[in-house]
């Protein structure tokens, strides 16, 4: 029987799951040219420059995975419920930019920011994704009307003009050598400037009183900064990791109960004192086990390290894709129950089993995982 009452309250990813949002593919887009991104996908029909409509196959195999996966979270009690996807084929523009797609709805983490009784929409800094949380906004009206509690926000729309973003940032990228991409990666010199505050909803991992943000190529400086002020009861730690394209925290570093964080064993985290941090409150980071492809898959800008990219339904049950054989054998040990769930035909859409959902109630309150604080950190 699923709860039909509206309660948002969420402070961590893995308090037991009640109600929750999953994403649709339905006409999601090779999204068009825009200075925050390069798609270059020659083998599969999308050099660079080009945009166009995903596969209507694909399409239809990802919302078969999506649906099921839908049901499989009704079986257990949670509800579900799905945004109201646009025609994201349209030109789109505001007083600063034309844009000639949008992107799609399949990922909600990346737009929606769930902190207690508050759903944040993310600023997103890609042109393609800033209409994108209208897509949710027939839940949140309805959630506002139901929950007298629910505080309902969002972040200032950044105005994604030319200052935004770093002159021909891509064309010089590809120029760059390893040791000048390194470089890139050690000083976190990526697309965005620190003209405005911009950040995902996705670069963010919950653990009640502590707010863990990725320094990524979608979240700047500024995004931290404004995401400090805007909690000011939490305590906000600005991360970052060993990645040319990083992007989204979701397969990097990943919070799966008190005391045990999952980590990408390529992508090493770069914040000073990071793993001091975590190991002087008693947490075990663990590295995640060997991915099942050797590569992207087609037509995804997420990596194979979507094999991470896992949903908790409480402390000791995680959903994990069904061809993680490896994965899931370490949950597994690590004393999970695994709950394997079709998925990987979703990931060209936006992601995998985290960015496909976001959190509108866990049972749970507010409660201090980090209790001893390192200076610096
Ligand atoms: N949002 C999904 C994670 C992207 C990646 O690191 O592959």
């Amino acid at each position: 029987m699923t709860e039909k009452k509206t309660l948002v309250n969420s402070w961590n990813e893995w308090d037991p799951l009640k109600h929750v949002i999953v994403g649709r593919a339905d006409g999601t887009m090779v999204t068009a040219p825009e200075p925050a991104i390069a798609r270059d996908w020659p083998k599969h029909g999308f050099p660079l420059g080009t945009y166009g409509p995903l596969p209507k196959e694909m399409e239809a195999k990802a919302n078969e995975q999506l649906d099921n996966f839908a049901k499989l979270l009704e079986s257990r009690g949670i509800r579900v419920d799905r945004p109201t996807p646009m025609d994201f084929s349209q030109k789109v523009q505001t007083p600063d930019w034309h844009q000639d797609s949008m992107f799609g709805c399949m990922p909600p983490r990346d737009v929606l920011l769930t902190v207690g009784n508050e759903i944040l929409e993310a600023t997103m800094s890609q042109r393609s994704r800033w209409h994108e949380y209208l897509c949710y906004r027939p839940l949140l009206e309805q959630y506002f009307k139901e929950d007298p509690k629910f505080r309902w926000e969002a972040a200032p729309k950044p105005r994604l003009a030319e200052s935004t973003y770093k002159d021909d940032y891509w064309n010089m990228w590809k120029k760059k050598s390893k040791e000048e991409k390194d470089q890139a990666i050690y000083n976190r010199d990526w697309v965005l400037t620190e003209k405005e505050p911009c950040f995902d909803a996705a670069d963010i991992a919950r653990a009640g009183k502590d707010l863990f943000v990725y320094h990524s190529s979608v979240t700047n400086r500024a995004g931290f900064d404004w995401l400090r002020r805007h909690f000011p009861d939490h305590r906000l730690h600005s991360i970052w990791f060993y990645e040319t394209n990083p992007i989204h925290i979701d397969a990097t570093f990943v919070l799966l109960r008190p005391g045990l964080a999952l980590s990408n064993p390529v992508r090493k985290p770069l914040a000073p004192k990071m793993i001091e941090f975590f190991e002087k409150n008693g947490w075990e980071i663990v590295e995640c086990a060997e991915p099942a492809l050797d590569d992207y898959p087609p037509l995804s800008f997420c990596s194979k390290w979507l094999s991470m990219n896992t949903l908790m339904l409480d402390p000791k049950t995680v959903c994990v894709d069904a061809q993680e054989k490896k994965q899931m054998e370490q949950f597994d040990k690590l004393g999970f129950e695994v709950i394997p769930v079709p998925f990987i035909d979703v990931s060209a859409f936006g992601g995998g089993l985290h960015c496909a959902t976001a959190d509108v109630y866990r049972a749970g309150d507010c409660e201090e995982y980090f209790p001893k604080q390192v200076e610096g950190f």
